[in-house]
């Protein structure tokens, strides 16, 4: 038998990290995060795993030797994180790597959302700027505008820094303020949500964020207000966001992630005020490989080197 450390592969993941993970180490792949179709014996010699999307504690009971979850994504809300740390399990996430790109991507879904180029291009390619004439003037302008940003961190703040010159006003509601920045801070979301009329959401998915961008906060937004969520589906509340979108309680907007992906409600896709991508914030080839060599580097730094080099703050490493 080998004594090269067993990774395990739960479903599907970027090619590069399976293909370097079978380069160092041996490789065990499950259709899905249950490992229904895998013998226990197999499963207790897992020492290591990588993933994208989830591992819940039922597979983690099911590897009575894994020491390290490499996670694909800096989101992490698909790993049962409370459960790995109960065991001593270090997870590792993919942070900063990506913060260019989705906040490149961010900027991009808000003036789409805006201007409507998205319906704009298919205007062209339907035949109708030749036989209608002018494609309408966006009601929407971006100039003059004051912009919120839900969660200030690695993203959040590359999102306000790149906003600094469209010469929009830019406020933030973390839990903590930042000492490092001159931005305005709010205390509650609902407060930044009045002070601004566009908010932009870059929170992680937790039970406190869970569907708190709700009915209170939409109204708060108002009528010329436009929300852009690139964070997590389930910090809004979908439904109430259906409605505020129908009624005119706000004007519009741009979301790169969903409730219950990869389902969108249809009510949502029949909106005219709407810009919808399918979660491709990071989804460009250079990011993409940087974060599948990061997930790889974590899982080969721990048995090399006995340390992960992003462990996630609930799994920290050294453990103190
Ligand atoms: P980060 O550096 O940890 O920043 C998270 C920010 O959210 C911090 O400013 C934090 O400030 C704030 N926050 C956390 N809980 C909050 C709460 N209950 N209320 C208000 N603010 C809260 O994370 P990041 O690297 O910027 O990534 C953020 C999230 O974006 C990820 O977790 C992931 O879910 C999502 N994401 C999505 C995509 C995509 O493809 N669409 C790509 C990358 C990341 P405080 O702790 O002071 O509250
Ligand atoms: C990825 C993300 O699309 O990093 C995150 O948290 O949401 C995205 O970069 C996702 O993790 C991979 O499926």
């Amino acid at each position: 038998m080998s004594d090269r450390p067993l990774v395990l592969i739960p479903g599907r993941i970027h090619l590069r990290v399976r293909e370097r993970i079978a380069d160092r180490f041996e490789l065990l792949e499950t259709t899905d995060a249950t490992a229904a179709e895998v013998a226990s014996e197999q499963l207790h010699q897992v020492r290591g795993a990588a993933v994208s999307g989830r591992f819940p504690a039922a597979l983690i009971e099911r590897l009575p030797k894994l020491e390290v979850i490499g996670s694909f994504g800096v989101g992490y809300d698909g790993v049962d994180v409370r459960a790995a740390a109960a065991r001593g399990i270090i997870v590792t996430n993919t942070p900063d790597v990506l913060n260019d790109e989705v906040a490149d991507t961010t900027i991009a879904l808000l003036l789409n959302t805006i201007r409507r180029f998205h319906f704009a291009e298919r205007y062209l390619r339907d035949g109708r700027w030749e036989t209608e004439g002018a494609f309408p003037l966006s009601p929407l302008s971006l100039k003059g505008r004051k912009v919120g940003i839900h969660g200030l961190g690695r993203i959040g703040l590359e999102i306000a820094q790149r906003l600094v010159p469209f010469k929009v006003d830019i406020a933030y509601h973390t839990r903590r303020p930042r000492a490092d920045v001159g931005f305005a801070h709010h205390d509650t979301l609902v407060g930044l949500a009045r002070a601004v009329d566009i908010l932009i959401s870059i929170v992680p998915s937790t039970p406190e964020t869970q569907g708190s961008i709700n009915a209170e906060v939409l109204a708060a937004l108002g009528p010329n207000g436009v929300l852009i969520n690139v964070g997590r589906g389930s910090t809004v509340d979908e439904p109430a966001l259906i409605a505020a979108l129908q009624n005119g309680t706000i004007a519009a907007a741009g979301l790169d992630v969903f409730a219950d992906e990869p389902r969108v409600p249809q009510a949502l896709i029949d909106l005219p005020n709407v810009s919808l991508i399918p979660h491709v914030a990071s989804a460009s080839v250079p990011t993409r490989n940087a974060m599948a060599d990061l997930v790889v580097d974590n899982i080969v730094s721990w048995f090399e080197k006995g340390r992960p080099l992003t462990p996630v703050p609930e799994t920290p490493y050294p453990n103190t």
